[in-house]
């Protein structure tokens, strides 16, 4: 498995509605070969039945490529699915909750919207936070103000864990993301609403910042 520093790199949250039109495992084998580094399956209206299907599609189609699976807010599914992990917000149920039903070996990922909530973190309990939102985006309306690049900063820079940026981000935020300190991008639209999922993945271009490494 890629070390999760550099599986938060490209991060693709899939959005069911959004891929409709190419279909989820498709939009996810497509972004895969593009250069998508880790996914999040997060089906808001799904029962627990059908995100237990979608993540065990996924798994399949994931096997031997290193790119981590995550299920968003349902830790049964994310269990029974054998998904690398689970991601929730601030409203879903306690760290401390989703640490003892995942158990010690499974990825946690959390997201924080204020200094506050990053202040909050137990670094023993999560293993990433997503950060954001960057930008107002229609993915996901209700959400705080959009902290933008100063404020992905500030969080970034008190965050004692890995952390990727989230909201509103597309190709041409590669470079302002990983200078505020995040290790990497996590979007929705900019992958999967495109009809071609593999060429919108590719197109996000971490070669400039490589070389500042
Ligand atoms: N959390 C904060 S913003 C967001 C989520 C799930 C949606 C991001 O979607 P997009 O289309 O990449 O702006
Ligand atoms: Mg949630």
């Amino acid at each position: 498995m890629t070390p999760l520093r550099d599986a938060l790199r490209l991060y693709l949250v899939t959005d069911p509605v959004m891929c409709a039109p190419v279909g989820l495992v498709e939009t996810v084998r497509a972004a895969v070969a593009g250069g998508v580094t880790m996914v999040q399956l997060r089906d808001k209206t799904a029962t627990t039945a059908q995100r237990i299907a979608g993540g065990r599609a996924l798994k399949q189609l994931l096997a031997g490529t290193g790119v981590p699976l995550v299920i968003n807010d349902d830790i049964e599914a994310a269990l029974a699915s054998d998904a690398e992990g689970a991601h929730i917000g601030q409203d879903d149920i306690s760290v401390a909750e989703a640490r003892q039903r995942l158990g010690p070996d499974k990825i946690l990922g959390l997201s924080c919207e204020t200094v506050g909530a990053v202040r909050s973190v137990d670094p023993g309990m999560v293993d990433y936070l997503g950060l954001g939102p960057v930008f107002g985006t229609a993915t996901k309306t209700d959400h705080k103000h959009p902290i933008g690049f100063d404020g992905l900063a500030r969080l970034a820079a008190l965050s004692p864990l890995p952390c990727v940026a989230i909201g509103g981000l597309k190709q041409n935020h590669v470079t302002d993301v990983l200078f505020s300190g995040a290790n990497g991008l996590a979007v929705v639209s900019a992958i999967c609403g495109q009809a071609d999922p593999c060429a919108a993945a590719r197109a996000f271009d971490f070669t400039q910042k490589d070389q500042h490494r």
